[in-house]
């Protein structure tokens, strides 16, 4: 019973610690000063500004209010990609006052990050939400009155890198940025097909295709059935064949093995022989006999 016990409290402290409940940080957030805010669960908030318009701006054009949601399912349609935020592409007319709400549906920490914003108004030129694990949180900023493309992405390690980044456009925007998942194409493509070897360089890779399509269009080659080596080996068996048969005739097995033994003894002796008579002829040094 006592060991029950202790495994039902270990089992209830795990779970207890994995699944952290949804934090609604709006509602604990303590004010900082200077557009800062946060709270002790891992809510924050940087670059709030809910009154002071931007220069060029005569009056708020209009409010507008969204919820981005930042998770790992959100990834899904992005092949290669491990992070994203639900949607990649905003845009806003120049001087409206945007409140974002950052919805985080991953149990790590995620931001919602804008950058090159006016540094009179925003420190750093940064507008900044951060939830950690399952939670919201919400800030508000007004918007400067130029056409501009503002990057926003989340800042945790390779966050961005993995895919959680989009492009805010304020009026035209000025152009599109690189490797946004579904919106423009990567800087560096990446290539999964199977045809070229990924570690060759693009010449090495054409020669190699090229030489496999030659191979490919060559007529087929047939082994030819009997080669130089089987004609000889088949000529040389026939000679001895007909050399050895009458001399074998009428013996039997052990007789004819015994006569082949003197007979290949008869050969080395006859080859002995003659590498004898030929050292003999080197070493006595003599000249060859003159025609
Ligand atoms: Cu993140």
């Amino acid at each position: 019973m006592a060991k029950l016990l202790l495994i039902l409290a270990i089992a209830f402290s795990i779970t207890s610690v994995s699944a952290r409940e949804f934090q609604d940080h709006d509602k604990k957030l303590m004010d900082h000063g200077d557009g800062h805010m946060m709270d002790m669960d891992g809510g924050m908030v940087m670059g709030n500004n809910t009154d002071t318009l931007p220069g060029g701006c005569d009056s708020i054009s209009e409010s507008k209010h969204i919820t981005v949601h930042a998770g790992h399912e959100y990834a899904e349609k992005f092949p290669g990609r491990m992070f994203a935020f639900d949607q990649q592409e905003y845009q806003f007319k120049p001087c409206t006052k945007l409140t974002v709400t950052l919805v985080n549906d991953d149990n790590i920490r995620h931001q919602w990050m804008m950058h090159g914003l006016p540094k009179y108004l925003y420190p750093k030129g940064m507008f900044h939400l951060e939830v950690t694990g399952p939670g919201q949180v919400s800030g508000t900023l007004i918007f400067p009155p130029n056409d501009k493309t503002y990057l926003v992405h989340c800042d945790i390690s390779q966050h961005m890198e993995k895919g959680m980044k989009g492009q805010l456009k304020i009026g035209k925007g000025d152009g599109d940025l690189p490797s946004i998942p579904g919106v423009t194409a990567n800087v560096i493509q990446d290539d999964y097909s199977d045809s070229i070897p990924a570690l060759l360089s693009v010449s090495e890779a054409k020669l190699v295709a090229e030489q496999a399509k030659a191979l490919k269009d060559a007529p087929p080659v047939v082994e030819s059935f009997i080669s130089g080596v089987m004609i000889i080996g088949l000529a040389a068996g026939l000679f001895l064949a007909a050399f050895l048969t009458p001399k074998l005739k009428g013996k039997s097995v052990s007789e004819s093995i015994t006569y082949l033994f003197e007979m290949l003894g008869d050969a080395i002796v006859l080859l002995l022989g003659n590498v004898k008579k030929l050292l003999e002829f080197i070493l006595s040094n003599k000249r060859l006999p003159e025609k």
